[in-house]
């Protein structure tokens, strides 16, 4: 062969491997564009798309129109421009359409919302518009989905809003790019490198949050830093903010309460003082300058150290309505954080929160929406929804979920989140009577309420593949899907996700969405079956831990959760206890507080049990527990065998990698059933049923096991 072929050959291997490589890592998301590979679909679906046509020279309308170029060229294998088939895609807002398409949408677009959209056909066109740029590309993204996911896109008639205002990601992310509670590489922004440095990551950032209608993004970690509001990290948001404006993504901030004497240099950070009034009035107007669309503040105000109202003998309304009025005339909120706790609080960890808030229901200012976890203690693999979602009907309220998994094994267990969230979301507080759910408090449709939200915990980070594991791109993916509609089916989604991520092969699609299915509660059976929460190892929060006892508040300690003795385990929360139940309605308190109509699923929650106790199913407490981490042990090897079956229907990279991370998760869930099986048996003093496998070492081994080096430490502890 001559030398030049040669060359050309080895040059074009190269490319190829390249290509292959890009195209599998995970980068893409679910926006990889591959060619429909069913040559029939992709013919038919080349004889109905024709030319794009946008309307509208805002910079949204050209990403919309980008997008849609990118998108066809790839899922239709020829460059979009030629595309000749029926059906031309004509984009654009009511009112950038040309006159003859708009009037057909006879009573203008008064079924959608700000940032719904419509896709129509219309005789040689099919119709994307909004009343907002936004929408259009809302809408743009939706038409991609149903070519993705395979769907037919003729006779359309599609309208769709956004149920809840507030979409938003919460970073726990920190100026020196380490991410608290973060198991996917660094913090995206590159703090020491912007402004000036734009990294193309922001842009795809934006752009995927847009593809789920994510439309918001507080950048920094709740436990503040008071430097990002300073001129020279202001800059640098700014750079960012308008890195993401086109994508409707709009940026916030944690707001450190400490700042006015941290950067402003005075005596005090008092809410009623009138120096502190005037310096975040000042502050606030000034970020303004920076940035004219700014969200507002996310603040976690005395809690877990971080300074508040009630440093100065004021309290959480006090704190939230001083910067509630400084935002106000820029149309900012304040996202104020319930998650509080004392340890100069005896009463029941479950409890403070409502103690806390709940009295002051009604006094929080318009702009002010509280933000509540979705369960009372602490993102653990499972809980009863949070009472206040049934106890502040004059209170704008928004739910937060953590997408990163601090309490699920990190970023090495596939747990598939939107079943937790929709379980949540399904809850009924019974605050109107049976059908009041969580979900219909949250969309603000139980109460009537001006501004609704729901916040998630970001699992991003500069891994290549974003999240550290390829299925955890479903917990961002189904977060904001059911962010901006929280009656969707967690199922459906997990489907619509495979399809567009990994491929259309029906029984590939079954299978993997029946593996993310039971992932959800296999991770609870394989931790904390049953109820039990908070057992976990202590700081990193990695791997079990239920004996620990010894840590300086009690609340921190996992035998304050379990309470296990010689008689049984479990946390009574019903009246002979702490009676946590009273903060809920008075029909959900009574199912919790009786032991027979109680879900065994919230059995250790609510109660203390006898380790001899029968179950529904017939089992003593005792085997009932140690069957379950056996099932959910089981659960995570027949994930093994499914993921395994499917080898030739996933690219290798994303194949072996998945592989990988489900042997770690096998070997952890079988560590988790061990450690716990061992340390609870010395108070149950009874065997282990048939059925469960014999530990694999002893109890001591397990409690000596140390990780000084677990990620996602926060640094200050
Ligand atoms: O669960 C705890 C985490 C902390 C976190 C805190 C919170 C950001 O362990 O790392 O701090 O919750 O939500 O504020």
């Amino acid at each position: 062969m001559p030398k030049y072929l040669k060359w050309l050959f080895t040059f074009g291997v190269v490319l190829v491997l390249q290509s292959m490589a890009y195209a599998t890592d995970g980068y893409k998301l679910w926006l990889d564009y591959k060619t429909i590979s069913d040559s029939t679909l992709l013919k038919e679906y080349q004889s109905l798309v024709g030319s794009v046509q946008a309307y509208g020279n805002s910079e949204t309308i050209e990403k919309a129109n980008r997008e849609l170029h990118e998108g066809l060229s790839g899922l239709l294998g020829m460059n979009a421009k030629k595309l000749k088939g029926t059906y031309s895609i004509v984009i654009g807002t009511y009112q950038t359409l040309p006159k003859d398409i708009a009037s057909q949408f006879s009573n203008g677009l008064e079924n959608i919302n700000e940032e719904g959209y419509v896709i129509k056909s219309l005789g040689n066109h099919i119709v994307i518009t909004a009343k907002t740029d936004i929408g259009v590309l809302y809408g743009a993204f939706n038409f991609l989905k149903r070519l993705q996911t395979q769907r037919s896109i003729e006779n359309l008639n599609i309208t769709d809003s956004p149920k809840i205002d507030i979409r938003i990601l919460n970073h726990w992310d920190n100026l020196d790019r380490s991410v608290e509670r973060g198991y996917a590489g660094f913090s995206l922004w590159n703090w020491h490198q912007l402004p000036d440095y734009k990294d193309p990551r922001y842009e795809d950032y934006a752009r995927a949050n847009a593809s789920i209608g994510i439309n918001g993004t507080v950048l920094t970690n709740v436990n503040s830093n008071a430097l990002v509001l300073t001129p020279q990290y202001l800059e640098k948001v700014k750079a960012l903010a308008d890195i993401f404006r086109p994508y409707g993504l709009k940026v916030y901030l944690t707001a450190r309460f400490s700042a006015p004497m941290e950067i402003g240099g005075l005596q005090t950070a008092d809410p009623l003082d009138a120096n502190v009034k005037t310096w975040w009035k000042n502050k606030v107007e000034e970020i303004y300058t920076y940035i004219p669309d700014f969200g507002g503040f996310l603040v976690k105000a005395n809690s877990e150290g971080q300074p508040g109202p009630q440093n100065y003998g004021r309290n959480h309304v006090d704190g939230a309505n001083m910067m509630a009025e400084a935002l106000a005339p820029f149309n900012g909120v304040v996202m104020w954080r319930a998650f509080v706790y004392s340890e100069h609080d005896a009463t029941d960890r479950a409890k403070q929160a409502y103690n806390e808030f709940v009295p002051h229901d009604g006094q929080f200012k318009d702009n002010v929406i509280i933000q509540v976890k979705n369960g009372p203690i602490d993102f653990q693999p499972r809980e009863p929804f949070h009472p206040m979602f049934g106890a502040m009907p004059n209170t704008n309220l928004m739910i937060e979920f953590q997408i990163t998994q601090e309490y699920m094994g990190g970023a090495t267990h596939l747990v598939y989140q939107p079943k937790l969230f929709e379980e949540v979301f399904e809850a009924d507080t019974y605050q109107k009577g049976k059908g009041s759910t969580v979900a219909k408090v949250i969309d603000g449709s139980l109460h009537n309420k001006k501004i609704t939200g729901v916040a998630g915990v970001s699992n991003i980070g500069t891994d290549r593949n974003w999240t550290g594991h390829h299925f955890l791109q479903a917990n961002w993916y189904g977060f904001g899907r059911l962010a901006w509609d929280p009656y969707l089916n967690s199922e459906d989604i997990a489907k619509e996700w495979t399809r567009m991520t990994f491929s259309n092969k029906a029984k590939f699609v079954d299978k993997v969405a029946d593996m993310m299915i039971t992932s959800r509660e296999a991770v609870v059976n394989y931790m904390t079956p049953l109820g039990l929460h908070h057992i976990m190892a202590t700081g990193h929060h990695y791997g079990p831990g239920p004996w620990v006892g010894n840590l300086s508040r009690p609340e921190w300690n996992p035998v304050y959760y379990h309470k296990a003795d010689s008689k049984g385990i479990g946390f009574d929360r019903t009246p002979s206890g702490s009676n946590a139940t009273a903060q809920y309605a008075p029909e959900v308190a009574a199912m919790f507080n009786n032991l027979t109509s109680c879900p065994e699923k919230d059995l250790l929650w609510f109660h203390h049990v006898q380790w001899s106790y029968k179950l529904k199913n017939g089992h003593s407490l005792w085997n009932g527990m140690a069957l379950k981490y056996q099932e959910g042990v089981n659960q995570v090897a027949q994930m093994q065998t499914t993921w395994n079956q499917l080898e030739n229907d996933v690219d290798a990279q994303r194949f072996n990698e998945v592989k990988m991370m489900l042997n770690i998760q096998y070997k952890e869930a079988k560590w988790w059933k061990d450690a716990c099986l061992l340390y609870f048996q010395q108070f149950s003093k009874m065997e282990l049923p048939k059925g469960v496998e014999a530990p694999a070492h002893t109890l001591e081994y397990y409690q000596n096991l140390q990780f000084p080096y677990a990620p996602g430490i926060r640094p200050q502890w």
